[in-house]
């Protein structure tokens, strides 16, 4: 039975491998040009693990267009510690076609009505702003969407729609900052190189509003973890605000529209505004399903954030909410960098464990028992304690 599934998920692998990515491209660019090509079923699967080149095999959610979770066991990764490796880093798109673009081949165009000089800036006219970098996580919003029933709409994540890496670019200000934004600016537009799955609104287009953009930490971004970014992962540039959800951090960028009127649009909805990461924290290791030894000194690591304001505190609870015990925190490495906590306990009773975690601000917030009712409702931002319970067991 094992060596079945090994085989299969060899099999899988080689599969993915061997498609390659121009073949993707390609493939897929040609299955929608026949109107073709929908969404893959969705499953989640967590011991479904498939490789896109040049990623490390990952829990295939989509095939088309490419969704992956990663496994939580590899969110803390060794390229800069803590941040995530970036072949490690989840994927979400919903592009059924993924140009590769060579960074000479980049053009994005700095436009729209409230641009005072629109431009068009090349690789080189990009790398000739200041250069820099901030390290952040970049979450779906999405987040333990496939832990709640009933099960809701959209894509079914588990914990692993998230990531933290570094990323090296030009800030988005300086960019504004050279073409002139006009006084009626309401909205920034980014929009994507390749073409959605969803006919009525093929281009992925995301907005922000002017003020946020002003945040000096948001940048357009061509490096990452101080190489090269993915493709999979939006090179050659992509947008990244730390402390915000990851939606509006558009990959591939190559429109930047400043607007006097909002865009009217299924992906960028039609207000701009912050959206600031809710306070969240889980176990990454060990991994859901793993089997404890009754008697055994254990080890748990996790991880806590939320948008940059401060994680002051994360406890464990193995008795179902009942009683609650401080983990150990490991010093910030940045503001929107998660914290890494660690917490050693005996596990004496054989049987199912399920652990809880909460995490409380440094301004007091805390991590919310259950899904609040309201973001239940839309199916997003469910960052309660019980979405992103572990299940162990003891042996
Ligand atoms: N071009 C493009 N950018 C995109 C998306 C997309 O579908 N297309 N998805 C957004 C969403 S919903 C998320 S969660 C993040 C995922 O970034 P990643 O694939 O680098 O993990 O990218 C955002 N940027
Ligand atoms: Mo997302």
């Amino acid at each position: 039975m094992s060596d079945f599934m090994d085989r299969r998920a060899l099999l899988r692998r080689m599969g993915a491998a061997m498609a390659g990515l121009g073949a993707y491209a390609s493939v897929a660019g040609r299955a929608m040009a026949a109107g073709t090509i929908q969404a893959g079923p969705a499953s989640r699967d967590p011991t479904r693990l498939v490789a896109l080149p040049g990623k490390r095999p990952l829990i295939q959610i989509y095939d088309k267009p490419p969704v992956y979770e990663t496994p939580t066991g590899a969110l803390i990764g060794k390229e800069i510690y803590p941040l995530t490796d970036r072949d490690a880093y989840y994927v979400r798109w919903r592009e059924a076609n993924i140009p590769v673009i060579r960074p000479e081949e980049l053009r994005v165009d700095v436009a729209g009505d409230a641009a005072v000089s629109p431009r068009s800036f090349t690789f080189d006219d990009l790398r000739r702003f200041e250069e820099v970098s901030v390290a952040a996580v970049g979450a779906c919003t999405g987040m333990g969407r496939a832990t709640l029933r009933p099960l809701l709409p959209g894509v079914p994540w588990g914990k692993g729609d998230v990531s933290a890496a570094k990323w090296t670019g030009v800030r988005v200000r300086d960019l504004l900052e050279a073409v002139g934004v006009k006084d009626d600016a309401v909205q920034v537009a980014f929009k994507s190189a390749g073409q959605t799955i969803a006919s009525k609104a093929p281009e992925y287009w995301r907005i922000q509003s002017v003020d946020e953009l002003m945040n000096p930490d948001a940048i357009l971004a061509y490096k990452m973890n101080d190489a090269e970014i993915p493709i999979w992962n939006g090179a050659p540039l992509r947008l990244v605000v730390p402390g915000e959800y990851a939606p509006g951090w558009v990959k591939q960028v190559v429109r930047v529209e400043i607007r006097s009127t909002p865009i009217d649009n299924l992906w960028a909805g039609t207000q701009a505004g912050p959206d600031p990461l809710r306070i969240v924290s889980f176990v990454t290791t060990p991994q859901d399903g793993t089997v404890l030894h009754a008697g055994q000194e254990t080890e748990l690591t996790g991880i806590a954030f939320d948008s940059g304001i401060g994680i002051a505190r994360v406890e464990v609870s193995l008795d179902g909410g009942k009683t609650w015990d401080r983990a150990a925190l490991e010093p910030s490495y940045g503001k929107y960098v998660w914290r890494v906590w660690h917490y050693r306990f005996t596990p004496r009773r054989r049987g199912k464990l399920t652990i809880l975690t909460r995490a409380t601000g440094v301004q007091g917030e805390v991590q919310p028992f259950e899904p609040l009712e309201a973001h239940y409702a839309t199916a997003r931002r469910l960052n309660s304690v019980l979405e992103y319970a572990s299940y162990l067991e003891v042996a």
